[in-house]
C-alpha cells in the first residue's frame, strides 16, 4: 500500500498531468511497480496448477486471443507464460488476489473470482487494443509489477431495467461482460414493470403473450401523454432458456444475478394479462405512459400464490442468494378505496395500507427463507415494519433515509443505491441541449466519484450491514443498449472504484487520468460512452 502512495504521492507533488501508475480501474489496493517489461508473444502459453483455475485460464485465453491473434494454448502445470495458482487461503477474503508481472505472469487467489480478477488486471495492463475484437498487429507488452488486491465491498452492482425498453439478450450480455472487466459482481435485472414483463413463466403464459406488448409511443416528457402511436407493437421477452444462458455466462464472469420481480406496485403488465389480480374489474392495457401508477396487485391470499408461483420459476433460474421483490411506489389508493380490501385489513389486524403492504412483503419473505433464499427489496419495504430476514436497497435519499439507518441498527443489511449519487439515468450535463432526452436529475462523474456508501451517523457495526454500492440504469428514457451504455459509462466506473477501493485511496484526477485509457479501451470492445470533456 505504501508502495502506491508514493508513487502518486510523487506525481501529485511534481504537479505533473501524467500519473506514473498503470491506468487500472478500479485501482488495486496495493501496487509495486518493479520497473520493467513482459512481452506476452505469440508462442506464450497459460495453465493452471489447479484444476479449479481451469476455466478462469481458458476464459482468459479466449479474451486474449482475437486481438492478439495468437494461439495460447492452455494446459495443466505450472509452468507457462501466465500461470493461474490456487492458494490455500490468503486470509484476504474469497475476492482477493495476487498478480505478479515479472519474466511471467502469475495470478493467484484463493477461490476462482480472486483468479477472475487477476486476469481482468492483467488485460487492463496490455495495451487498450487488447480489447478489440479484432485482430491487432502490435506489440503486447506488459510492465512489470506486484499487486496485492481486496475490494472494499462485496455487493457492487448495476441494476438495468428491462422493463421500459426491452434490451436483447446479445446486448445483456455484452453489458454484462463490459461490468466484469470493471469487477462488477452483481447484476441486478429489473424483470418487470407497468410497461412490460419480460421474463417466461411457464404457469401463466399470459405474462409474456400479453405482458409484454405494448403499443409503443415516442417517449414524451414524464407526465405528458404519450404523443404519437408509431403503429408497432414494442416489446420482447427472455425465455426461461435465454435466461439460464444470461446467468451461465454471467456466472462464468463471476457475476452473480439478482432478478427483480417488482411487487405489489409496477405490476400492470401483470395485471393486463391477468385482470384478476388488479384491484378494480377494468381490463387493462399494459402501460405505456410513464411515472408512478395507481394500479398495483390486489392483496388477496390467491394473489400472494400467484407471486409465490412466478418466484417458484424464478428461483429454478436464478442461483442468486437474494431474490428482489422491489416494493417501491406501491400507491395505496386503490387499496383504500376498496371496501373489500379495508374489510381483509381489518381482518389481518393491520393498522394501515402501509402495514397492508409489508403484511403482503412478509408472505413473500417467509416463502424465500422456506425456500433458502433472501428477500431484497425497496427501502418502502420499511414503511409498514420491515420483514425479519428482509435486506433493504435504499434509494430515495433523505427520505428513505431513517428507514434505512433504522433497518441497519436492526441487523439488517442494506445495498446503497441512492437515487442522488447512483442513478444513471439522470444528466450527465448541465448541457441538456446536447445530451439526449433524460428522466430529469443531474448527476456529473465527480458526484458519483465523491459518494461514500457508509451512510452519516452510522457506528461500525450498523456500517458492517452495508453490503455495498449500486449505481441504477432506469429506461424509460432510454430506448436502446447504445444509450444505455452512454448513460452508464463512464458513471459506472467511478462506482466501480469507490465499491472496491479505501475511500481514502480514492484520488478522482488520477482517476481521470487514468479514464482517458479506460476510453480507449472502450472504443475497442464498442463500448459507448460519454467522453470525459
Ligand atoms: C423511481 S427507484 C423508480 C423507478 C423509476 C426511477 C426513475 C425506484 C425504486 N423506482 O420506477 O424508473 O425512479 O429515475
Amino acid at each position: 500500500m505504501f508502495a502506491r502512495q508514493t508513487t502518486i504521492l510523487c506525481v501529485l507533488i511534481a504537479g505533473s498531468a501524467t500519473f506514473a501508475t498503470p491506468a487500472l480501474i478500479p485501482l488495486p489496493l496495493e501496487m509495486k511497480e518493479t520497473g520493467k517489461t513482459f512481452e506476452l508473444k505469440s508462442a506464450a502459453t497459460i495453465s493452471y496448477a489447479d484444476a479449479a483455475a481451469r476455466p478462469t485460464a481458458e476464459l482468459l485465453a479466449a479474451q486474449l486471443r482475437p486481438s492478439t491473434g495468437f494461439r495460447l494454448p492452455v494446459k495443466a502445470g505450472a509452468a507457462g507464460d501466465i500461470v493461474f495458482q490456487t492458494l490455500e487461503d490468503s486470509g484476504n477474503g474469497a475476492e482477493s488476489y495476487e498478480l505478479c508481472v515479472k519474466q511471467y505472469v502469475q495470478i493467484s487467489a484463493s477461490s476462482s473470482a480472486g483468479l477472475f480478477y487477476g486476469a481482468q488486471t492483467l488485460r487492463q495492463l496490455l495495451p487498450p487494443e487488447i480489447y478489440s475484437t479484432e485482430k491487432v498487429s502490435r506489440d503486447w507488452n506488459v510492465p512489470t509489477v506486484a499487486i496485492k488486491d481486496v475490494p472494499r465491498f462485496g455487493w457492487r452492482g448495476l441494476m438495468l431495467d428491462v422493463g421500459r425498453h426491452f434490451m436483447p439478450k446479445e446486448d445483456v450480455l455484452k453489458f454484462i461482460d463490459t461490468m466484469s472487466t470493471l469487477k462488477f459482481n452483481t447484476f441486478h435485472w429489473h424483470l418487470t414493470e407497468d410497461q412490460g414483463w419480460r421474463i417466461e413463466i411457464k404457469k401463466y403464459p399470459k405474462l409474456t403473450e400479453v405482458g409484454a406488448w405494448r403499443k409503443e409511443t415516442v417517449a414524451g416528457h414524464l407526465r405528458a401523454k404519450p404523443r404519437k402511436y408509431d403503429g408497432k407493437r414494442h416489446g420482447g421477452f427472455y425465455t426461461q432458456d435465454d435466461i439460464r444462458e444470461v446467468v451461465a455466462y454471467a456466472a462464468e464472469r463471476h457475476i452473480t444475478i439478482v432478478p427483480e420481480i417488482d411487487m405489489p406496485g409496477h405490476m400492470q403488465a401483470a395485471i393486463a394479462a391477468y385482470p384478476e389480480l388488479g384491484c378494480t374489474s377494468n381490463q387493462l392495457p399494459v402501460k405505456v405512459e410513464w411515472g408512478v401508477n395507481p394500479n398495483i396487485l390486489n392483496p388477496e391470499e390467491s394473489t400472494v400464490q400467484f407471486c409465490k408461483d412466478v418466484l417458484t420459476e424464478v428461483m429454478e433460474l436464478f442461483p442468486s442468494e437474494f431474490i428482489h421483490v422491489g416494493g417501491d411506489e406501491a400507491r395505496k389508493n386503490q387499496w383504500e378505496a376498496s371496501e373489500r380490501i379495508q374489510q381483509l385489513r381489518e381482518e389481518r389486524g393491520l393498522k394501515d395500507m402501509h402495514e397492508m403492504q409489508s403484511w403482503f412483503i412478509k408472505q413473500i419473505d417467509d416463502f424465500l427463507v422456506a425456500n433458502g433464499r433472501r428477500l431484497i427489496g425497496w427501502d418502502e419495504i420499511a414503511e409498514g415494519g420491515l420483514a425479519e430476514n428482509a435486506a433493504v436497497m435504499w434509494w430515495r435519499g433523505k427520505k428513505g433515509l431513517p428507514a434505512a439507518l433504522q433497518a441497519a441498527a436492526d441487523g439488517h443489511d442494506i445495498v446503497v443505491a441512492a437515487t442522488s449519487y447512483l442513478y444513471f439515468d439522470y444528466y450527465q450535463s448541465k448541457d441538456k441541449k446536447n445530451e439526449p432526452l433524460s428522466i430529469g436529475g443531474f448527476l456529473p462523474l465527480g458526484k458519483v466519484y465523491g459518494f461514500e456508501p457508509i451512510l452519516e451517523g452510522m457506528d461500525e457495526t450498523t456500517a458492517s450491514h452495508i453490503l455495498g454500492a449500486q449505481g441504477q440504469v432506469w429506461t424509460e428514457y432510454i430506448p436502446n443498449m447504445k444509450q444505455a451504455e452512454y448513460m452508464a459509462f463512464p458513471r459506472a466506473c467511478a462506482l466501480a472504484e469507490l465499491a472496491w477501493l479505501p475511500k481514502e485511496q480514492k484520488n478522482y484526477e488520477h482517476f481521470l487520468e487514468r479514464m482517458k485509457v479506460q476510453e480507449q479501451r472502450f472504443d475497442e470492445a464498442g463500448v459507448n460512452y460519454r467522453e470525459i470533456k
